[in-house]
């Protein structure tokens, strides 16, 4: 092995990020993307696609000197803007302040910012190098450029990172080598997207400053906003039943479906039938491998390690993180192979606890923000955050607001739903909860938490 080279498969959000931390250690790095330079070619797709940025990923893009750049495009969310029909859409705040609110950023947007800043940490970034197969016997890659299907070998003999995405051929390559014990679950759910334009005066047709959700039970619309003053609403719905995308077809029943779910959405999304016919709904799953890596030869992170559902809004989070995680790695440990183990034992506990807490809060969003024992428990859980500092911290907090070990959030979080559903059980109000036996519980059951600041 050549020492401190490497090469990494895919330019997305993690690949660009690890590729920057890793040439400012000293590691030459060459990276391969399939697509073609963004700098170049119109990268818009037409749409603007927003993902949610927290702390997690803020730290990470601190540590790469892009966070205030970044920043500056964002636009805060400060809570969930829950929309009930026949109700005024009500706030809740994700924190204590302003201080604890997730951002808004435009995907293209980030990761142009991120692939600029790795070509200037001396980053070699190859376009239209889409990894096709990987001999690992013989040390060859075959890419393909997808303009006109011509293929390009590569002798290595370099370890290879895979931040090829959840569809990774990376992982794919390697499992065929050694089996890596994949295994994905579907949601049977999908999603689209739809968009809410601007008004005719030019601003935001609803709160900017809000994640809006509308709960329907078994299903919900959500929408972020853009810096252009767009918002991107994504629908999810069953695959199956009623409504579903099996009954829902065509852009006149997604319409009726509106009219008779989102009413007050409906007049805000000019383009629904439009937007509804030209794009095919998406899946979701989470995707389980038993191992990382093969050796110290390849090893993946990101969505190719452990694409996960969306509704903790943590997979670009946790991705940033990763490869926070495998910079520091690589600086402490001499061997290749044995930064590659920490890191996989390291990472797998957490990305677990994260994709489990992903499923779970799409129950949380779609069917309980607006349940009154939910909003007891809520309530609750902040007198509790303020009669404990430091002990009693919302769930929400330590995923998004905090960089504690993922697997740490969860199993707190556990712990203090027991509390939250015990202590409100049979209650209206919080007005005659029995206070000293809350505070024993949260005393016995939950050690001061320590924060990686
Ligand atoms: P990607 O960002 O997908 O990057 C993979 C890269 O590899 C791409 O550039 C791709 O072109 C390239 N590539 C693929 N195959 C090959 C190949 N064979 N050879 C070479 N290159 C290849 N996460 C959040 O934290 N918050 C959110 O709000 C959020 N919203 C989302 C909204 C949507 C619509 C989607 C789809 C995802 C969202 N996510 C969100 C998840 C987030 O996008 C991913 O977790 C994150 O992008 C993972 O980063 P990655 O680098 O592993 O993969
Ligand atoms: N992938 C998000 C949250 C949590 C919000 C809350 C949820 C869309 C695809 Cl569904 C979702 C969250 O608990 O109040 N924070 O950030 C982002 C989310 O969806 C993104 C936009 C998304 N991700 C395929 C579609």
């Amino acid at each position: 092995m050549r020492e401190k080279q490497l090469i990494i498969v895919g330019a997305g959000l993690a690949g660009s990020l690890l590729a920057t931390l890793l040439c400012r250690r000293g590691w030459q790095v060459t990276v391969y993307e399939r697509r073609g330079d963004p700098r170049i070619k119109g990268y818009e797709s037409g749409r603007s696609i927003n993902l949610a940025l927290a702390e997690r990923g803020r730290h990470a893009l601190r540590r790469a000197g892009v966070e205030d750049a970044v920043m500056a495009q964002a636009v805060m969310m400060r809570g969930r803007m829950v929309h009930v029909p026949g109700e005024e859409p009500l706030l809740q705040r994700y924190g204590r302040d302003d201080s604890e609110s997730i951002w808004s950023v435009h995907r293209a947007d980030l990761n142009l910012t991120l692939l600029e800043l790795a070509e200037q940490a001396g980053a070699q970034v190859h376009f239209y190098r889409r990894l096709h197969t990987v001999d690992f016997g013989a040390g060859y890659a075959r890419f393909i450029d997808d303009r006109d299907d011509q293929p390009y070998d590569i002798h290595f003999d370099v370890p290879l990172i895979g931040a090829d995405g959840a569809g990774s051929a990376l992982r794919a390559a390697m499992n065929r080598w050694s089996p890596l014990g994949e295994r994905v679950e579907f949601l049977d759910h999908s999603y689209k997207e739809l968009e809410i334009p601007p008004t005719a005066a030019g601003g935001f047709a609803i709160e900017p400053n809000a994640l809006h959700i509308w709960p329907r039970g078994h299903y919900m619309c959500i929408a972020l906003p853009n810096h252009v003053k767009t918002f991107t609403v994504t629908l999810f719905l069953p695959n199956e039943g009623e409504p579903s995308f099996a009954s829902v077809h065509s852009g006149a029943d997604a319409q009726a479906l509106f009219e008779r779910e989102f009413p007050d959405a409906l007049p805000l999304i000019p383009k629904l039938r439009e937007d509804w016919e030209n794009h095919p709904p998406g899946l979701l799953g989470t995707l389980y491998l038993d191992r990382w890596r093969l050796g110290g030869r390849a090893l993946l992170l990101g969505d190719a390690a452990h694409a996960m559902v969306p509704f903790h809004g943590q997979g670009m989070n946790c991705a940033f993180e990763d490869c926070v995680a495998l910079a520091d790695l690589l600086e402490a440990n001499d061997d290749v192979n044995a930064a590659f183990a920490a890191f996989e034992n390291a990472r797998k506990p957490n990305a677990l606890a994260i994709q489990k807490m992903a499923l779970e809060n799409y129950v949380e969003m779609r069917d309980r923000v607006d349940d009154p024992d939910f909003l007891l428990q809520r309530e609750l859980e902040r007198q509790l955050q303020h009669r404990h500092p430091g002990r009693f911290v919302p769930h929400y907090t330590m995923v998004t607001f905090m960089r504690i070990p993922y697997a740490v959030a969860l199993r707190r979080s556990e712990v203090q739903r027991g509390i939250l559903v015990e202590a409100t059980r049979g209650h209206a109000t919080l007005d005659d909860i029995d206070w000293n036996a809350v505070d024993a519980q949260v005393r016995a059951r939950l050690e001061p938490l320590q924060d990686t600041a």
